[in-house]
């Protein structure tokens, strides 16, 4: 398997962290976003998207959405379980991973490429727009603190590919000003944790 990848980019880094975690190694193909190379027209056969992560099987099949690619993962290689054993916990994971990527991913990557300098001159940026967002995500990390009071991880009492979506979700926003605030002492709590984890470095 051959993942197509960028070091920066939040959603393949939700793979390497999920591979890290089952000790799967995997031939990383690094695909330069800065330079645009994810919408040449060779990348645009792999994925006419032009988004990362692609996973490429050995059969030379293209699967893409890190959420897809993690689950097939997840069946193949079951050991440790970061999707849930059992029908409600699996639903419980789904509902969190949900949450956390339309509620506070998608506006974290609008806070981004309208606040960021790295997008200036590359999109039309909308100042105002941007804060919003922020601000959105923002008051959804205070509702995820609300729930870490009473919770070890994002969906219950197992570490599993909720924590995985907010950590790199988390990381991908502090340069856009979406970070814990010093009173969130369950966030701060829940983030120590996930970032002592040896998969945090992928
Ligand atoms: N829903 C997709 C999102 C993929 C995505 O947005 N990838 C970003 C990097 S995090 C990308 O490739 N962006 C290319 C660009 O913005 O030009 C997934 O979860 O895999």
């Amino acid at each position: 398997m051959r993942l197509y990848d960028n070091n920066f980019a939040p959603s393949p880094r939700r793979v390497r962290m999920f591979l890290a975690e089952k000790d799967l190694l995997v031939t990383l193909h690094a695909v330069d976003i800065s330079t645009q190379e994810n919408t040449s027209p060779e990348f645009l056969k792999i994925n006419p998207l032009g988004e990362l992560p692609v996973l490429e099987l050995d059969n030379g099949t293209y699967l893409t959405e890190s959420l897809a690619i993690c689950r097939y993962i997840e069946v193949l290689y079951p050991e440790p379980c970061l999707m849930g054993q059992g029908t409600l916990e699996k639903a419980k994971i789904e509902a969190i991973a949900l949450q956390l990527m339309f509620r506070i991913y998608v506006p974290s990557t609008h806070a981004f490429r309208n606040l960021h300098k790295f997008w200036a001159g590359r999109i039309s940026q909308v100042i105002e727009y941007g804060k919003l967002a922020r601000d959105e995500a923002l008051n959804e990390w205070q509702r995820m603190n609300d729930l870490l009071a009473t919770q070890t991880f994002m969906a219950g009492e197992h570490f599993s590919y909720a924590d995985i979506i907010a950590f790199t979700t988390l990381e991908f926003g502090k340069p856009s000003g979406i970070r814990v605030q010093p009173n969130q002492v369950n966030l701060t709590r829940w983030y120590n944790t996930v970032a002592a984890r040896p998969s945090a470095k992928a």
